[in-house]
């Protein structure tokens, strides 16, 4: 059996969406701006996929939204845009992120920050939460932007963005939000509170990978990210990618049709997994459920590496994650937990199963077979758990 429980690294392409998409490789390739019937052909489908992404995060007309290649690429834009239009002029010094923020947004914010702009990192509470207030506490006349993702992929934490919104309107500061976690999963409406940019990605909501959105407000510009021709309204110059904004387009009208599925179908199976991974001794949980995103459970079970269980589970065919992929070539702790300042013993020890609309309930009950018997295995060589204070006084 192959089960894969690693939707917040990337999900399938829902058929739908590739059937969508393949008449714009062989059959319709023109370039949308050019001037002939080939050109023309694409139109009708560009168009009607932006009005779904329009209308999967309800975004009003005047409003933009420029098709990048990627979330990374959407939020290296934000901060490097108020970088140029506000640190380096002078008018600003100074942005706040979270300290949980994706690297996309941390490692841009500490290269704006050696570039002399002053960041402040907000941190998250035990459970994984963030504070709005903190965000008012840090804010200065010279505050420029602030930007805190709208749910965390690890824990999947589902972070206060309509107060946070609404403080940095009062005083008068660019608000961001990273929603690549949120669309499909708990619901994006642009409109429902106070928000300059958006960042969402296609390839977490069953959308091809390569194509990736900032939501602009009306009168909240950027500078343009690429300079060149004219396409996307002159924001992010080059020639439009046709079958990708197609196959968005196709993939968020998905997403908002699965939504109650999501927040109800997919939610019962990841309580359902949670609740049976929770009977096995020492193990954790960080944030309460109610405040996740549907699909996500991040659990650390004392006295196991995170690298060993995802060996045994991909062993017996199972995919899932100890963090972030992007980080995961460095076998560090998972940075919530080091955020939350978990003992280190439990630093380590953190698991991420995300699940999508495609998991079915067989898969789950296999991943809990599978898991509670790599527990056991791996406690048994475990040298750290067998010397846990705990069982050491138990003599175990
Ligand atoms: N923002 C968030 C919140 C993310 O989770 C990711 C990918 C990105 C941005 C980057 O998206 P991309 O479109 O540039 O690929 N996150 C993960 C993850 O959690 N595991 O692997 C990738």
């Amino acid at each position: 059996m192959r089960v894969y429980l690693d939707n917040n690294a990337t999900t399938i392409v829902d058929p739908h969406v590739f059937s969508e998409m393949e008449p714009f490789f062989v059959q319709k390739y023109g370039n949308p701006n050019s001037l002939h019937a080939f050109a023309s052909e694409t139109h009708p489908a560009l168009k009607s996929a932006m009005e779904k992404i329009y209308a999967g995060i309800n975004a009003p007309k005047e409003d933009s939204v420029v098709v990048t290649s990627c979330a990374t690429e959407s939020n290296n834009w934000v901060l490097k845009s108020v970088y140029f239009e506000y640190i380096l002029t002078g008018r600003k010094n100074h942005i706040i992120i979270s300290e949980v923020e994706h690297p996309s947004v941390i490692a841009t914010a500490k290269f704006i920050e050696s570039q002399g702009c002053r960041v402040t990192y907000l941190p998250i509470n035990s459970d994984g939460l963030i504070d709005a207030q903190s965000v008012r506490d840090n804010i200065t006349d010279k505050t420029a932007l602030v930007s805190v993702m709208m749910a965390n992929n690890e824990t999947g934490a589902i972070f206060p963005v309509e107060e946070i919104g609404a403080i940095c309107k009062e005083h008068n500061v660019l608000f961001h939000t990273d929603a690549v976690q949120a669309i499909g999963k708990i619901s994006v409406n642009v409109q429902a509170f106070d928000v300059d940019y958006l960042t969402f990605s296609a390839h977490k909501f069953h959308g091809p990978k390569g194509v990736g959105a900032l939501y602009i407000k009306k009168g909240k510009e950027l500078i343009p990210l690429l300079h060149g021709g004219s396409q996307m309204g002159g924001y992010r110059s080059g020639t439009l990618n046709v079958a990708g904004i197609v196959g968005m387009g196709k993939a968020m009208e998905g997403a908002v049709d699965a939504l109650d599925f999501e927040m109800h179908d997919v939610r019962e199976l990841r309580d359902h997994l949670e609740d049976e991974l929770l009977k096995i001794e020492d193990t954790f949980v960080v944030t309460p459920r109610e405040k996740r995103t549907p699909n996500t459970l991040l659990i650390s079970f004392r006295g196991i590496e995170g690298e060993s269980m995802l060996w045994d589970l991909n062993q017996a065919g199972i995919a899932a994650s100890t963090g972030s992929a992007c980080a995961s070539e460095d076998l560090e702790s998972n940075p919530v937990m080091e955020a939350i300042g978990a003992e280190a013993d439990l630093a380590h020890t953190a698991v991420r199963f995300s699940l999508s609309r495609y998991t079915t309930q067989e898969e789950i009950d296999y991943t809990i077979e599978v898991v509670k018997k790599a527990v056991k295995r791996l406690r048994e060589i475990s040298s750290s758990y067998a010397y846990t204070p705990k069982n050491h006084e138990s003599g175990l």
